[in-house]
């Protein structure tokens, strides 16, 4: 007999890394077993400080701007973050003469693209996202300025003015709340009929799926942890959709040792997701955590099962990765 409290944690399936995240850790430690320490990484490769240090500790090296590069280490490589960049970014790496990998995830690249797309049919593109995030900037940069137009939300949407509303087309960033980009988009649309959808919708399968799960685990939750960074967007927006589907409360937890357990309240059944770019071994350990203190019993709750699996560079194929590397790209070490 124990006399531990009991406690029902629900699970989410599909949590935790993407198939973009899986390829853009890959994309570093391929770089660095094949050229060797530093490899330069331009921007967190993805919003994770557990991943980032991981990497580190192997001999890469954060930086916001290429700049920063010291003219001595411009034979080594460096690889773009998962979020995507300006136009500009390869360009001024051309312009070093520096060896660059981008690990983009293929679907920013797809929303890239449907940008372009649009402005090269003739209409003023509206981009929903978020002011400043480096997906936005990366996303507004592969347009000349002007040409683009940033709406953050419905009140955007109905104050906004375009030159031309007959020719407007729309993208997202990949990891919105889906539900208040329906919203956007309808506002949007009833202001203007004409306004062009991207030909294949632009939050990716990641982020629906995840929000999807935490909507169906949410009802009855005392408490909905989000494993994940507040830099992560695609993780606060797991915060925000488990709030209003029906948990009490919902928390964004970096590691177990955040978690203040004088301030839980009563807690009987607790729900657990983790953002694209959050590792599995923080799941488990904030699983551990609550098993030390409580009589746990585990209910998954799965609403689909992801197969999707990118690709990295042709430049890097060639090279193998140990049990141990796959460990650490998966999430798992
Ligand atoms: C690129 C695109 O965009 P977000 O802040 O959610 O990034 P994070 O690094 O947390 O997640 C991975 C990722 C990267 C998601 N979409
Ligand atoms: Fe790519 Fe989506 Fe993952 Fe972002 S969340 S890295 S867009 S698969």
């Amino acid at each position: 007999m124990t006399d531990k409290p009991k406690l029902t944690i629900r699970l989410c399936g599909p949590r935790g890394f993407c198939a973009g995240v899986d390829r853009a850790i890959q994309i570093v430690v391929l770089a660095l077993k094949k050229y060797g320490a530093p490899v330069y990484v331009r921007h967190e490769i993805v919003h994770n400080r557990y991943v980032v240090e991981g990497l580190q500790a192997r001999g890469a090296i954060f930086v916001e701007e290429l700049d920063e590069i010291p003219i001595e280490h411009r034979d080594q490589p460096v690889v773009f973050s998962a979020h995507g960049v300006p136009k500009s970014v390869p360009e001024d790496a051309d312009a070093k003469n520096l060896f660059y990998l981008d690990a983009t995830c293929p679907l920013v690249s797809k929303v890239h693209k449907q940008a372009m797309r649009h402005q090269r049919l003739g209409r003023h593109v509206i981009l929903i996202g978020h002011s400043g995030h480096p997906e936005v900037i990366g996303t507004m940069g592969q347009l000349p300025e002007g040409t683009v137009s940033l709406i953050e939300t419905v009140a955007d949407a109905e104050a906004y003015q375009p030159e031309d509303p007959e020719n407007l087309g729309f993208v997202t960033q990949t990891t919105l709340s889906v539900d208040d980009t329906a919203g956007i988009i309808a506002k949007l649309q009833e202001r203007f009929p004409q306004l062009t959808a991207p030909a294949a919708e632009s939050i990716c399968y990641a982020t629906t799926n995840r929000q999807e799960a935490v909507k169906e685990a949410a009802p009855g939750c005392d408490l909905f942890l989000i494993v994940g960074a507040p830099n992560s967007s695609n993780s606060k927006r797991l915060v925000e959709v488990a709030e209003r589907s029906g948990a009490r409360h919902s928390l964004l937890v970096q590691r177990a040792e955040e978690i203040d357990w004088d301030n839980l309240g009563e807690l009987s059944v607790l729900g657990i997701s983790a953002g694209a770019s959050a590792p599995e071994i923080i799941v488990d350990e904030i699983i551990d955590a609550f098993s030390q203190r409580f009589d746990v019993t585990i209910d998954l709750a799965i609403t689909t099962v992801e197969t999707e699996n990118f690709l990295v560079n042709r430049q890097i194929r060639d090279v193998e990765l140990t049990a141990q590397d796959m460990a650490f790209v998966n999430g798992n070490h």
